[in-house]
């Protein structure tokens, strides 16, 4: 019988008893999610400002994806990819047509997408570009973030994400962000198969790189004869006002990673989308995992997916991105705590004026916290502020209000 909790407190001290210790979460314990709300154990309601990291942009706990994960839970959860079952074949085909692709590969989460599509680009590399065999390079951004696997953290440029965990893996080099320059040196390079990037970076700090730079990786791939491997799992799904964050600039990625809002938070499926040539360099039996591709996620993937379209997410995330970075700029006027607004649709983050090592953000997150709102910040002095794509202009300001009292309350 599973054990119910009585207090937050409770439920603090469980984890911190018999859980890995591999996270420091703000001290809130939620128990109920629905739209932009969750509640904590003792019924307080807060807006969900982080939406699990771009998970949840349906939503939480959306009716529609409800329904089809229960309907589809009754008739069949898991066959494994050793039998054919009916649902992958008509997910598949959604996805493609969605996003414009010959053939997509479903995993679980996004580090496996990412693990997929390392193995995709070396492959094609190997047997397309004629790279050297084991002489193949992918070129990563610095401050980059794709997952916590050995294989993606030795891509990774930071210390903490590394430290302890080597040895890593080669064939990747690691090249400043946001500079063409540094990209026409690094994929001149023969055996580069791939450049690997987000097209904002999220974990970073939700940087945002220049107008065109997207445009001009993409064009010195193709001058180069190297994929474009684009990690979308936090910024698509309509997060930043399209689709995909690549649409903003109209490049079209060789290998699109997606991962997160794909099941809108109900359950873990990430995909890798390719076109022929590259997607069939892999071979039965050279790739797979025993939940990837299952029939529940296959139905979720795509109630998830035609929820974002039927209720136009992606303008929504647009016009109200641009209400709330207004609103925070007018905040910055007022205020010497913050330097910084950036974002794209409803991926932004405020830049808080003090060290990373300080914890003035932490103390505003947790001053947010007692006055409903739920965020937490990224390296250190850097908060992130993504709400459910779900959400009202009128609860954009009600928000909008909340971090104003916080921030002006810090300042003082
Ligand atoms: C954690 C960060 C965000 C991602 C991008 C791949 C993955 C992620 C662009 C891997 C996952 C999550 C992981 C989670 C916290 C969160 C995170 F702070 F870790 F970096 F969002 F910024 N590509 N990001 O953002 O997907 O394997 O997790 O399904 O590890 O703490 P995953």
């Amino acid at each position: 019988m599973v054990e119910t909790i009585n207090s937050s407190q409770e439920a603090i001290l469980l984890e911190e008893q018999y859980g890995a210790h591999n996270y420091h979460p703000l001290p809130v314990v939620l128990s109920k999610g629905d739209g932009v709300f969750l509640w904590d154990v003792e019924g307080k309601r807060y807006f969900d400002f982080l939406s699990a990291y771009s998970a949840v942009n349906q939503g939480h706990c959306h009716p529609r994806i409800i329904d089809a994960l229960i309907g589809q839970a009754k008739e069949l959860t898991l066959t494994s990819r050793a039998f054919h079952n009916d649902k992958l074949g008509i997910a598949e085909k959604y996805v493609c047509e969605l996003f414009g692709y010959d053939k997509a590969l479903f995993m679980n989460s996004g580090a496996e997408a990412n693990e997929t599509a390392i193995k995709l680009a070396r492959k094609w590399g190997y047997t397309k570009k004629g790279i050297p065999t084991d002489q193949a390079v992918i070129v990563a951004a610095r401050q980059n973030f794709h997952g916590r696997t050995t294989t993606i953290i030795s891509a990774s440029s930071d210390p903490s994400a590394r430290a302890g965990f080597g040895p890593f893996m080669p064939g990747f080099e690691v090249v400043d962000y946001d500079n063409v320059a540094a990209l026409e040196k690094a994929l001149a390079n023969p055996n580069v198969c791939a450049l690997w990037i987000e097209p904002i970076q999220g974990e970073a700090g939700v940087y945002v790189p220049a107008e065109g730079y997207l445009k001009a990786a993409e064009t010195l791939c193709h001058k180069n004869n190297v994929l474009l491997m684009m990690d979308e799992i936090q910024t698509g799904i309509a997060r930043t006002g399209e689709m995909l964050a690549s649409d903003h600039e109209g490049v079209r990625p060789d290998l699109l990673i997606l991962g997160k809002a794909l099941s809108g938070g109900v359950l873990p499926v990430s995909l890798v989308l390719a076109d022929d040539e590259i997607m069939l360099v892999i071979k039965p039996g050279e790739h797979g995992s025993t939940f990837g591709g299952n029939p529940l996620a296959a139905v979720v993937c795509m109630e998830a997916l035609q929820v974002v379209e039927d209720e136009k997410l992606a303008e929504n995330a647009h016009r109200l991105g641009v209400v709330f970075r207004t609103r925070m700029t007018e905040l910055m006027k007022k205020t010497t705590l913050i330097t910084k607004v950036r974002g794209k649709g409803l991926l932004n983050a405020i830049v808080i004026n003090d060290s990373p090592e300080s914890d003035t953000a932490w103390n505003l997150c947790e001053e947010l916290m007692r006055n409903g709102l739920l965020a937490k910040p990224t390296h250190g002095n850097i908060i992130r502020l993504a709400p459910p794509l779900v959400i009202t202009e009128e609860q954009i300001h009600e928000c909008c209000d909340i971090i104003e009292k916080c921030v002006l309350n810090a300042t003082k």
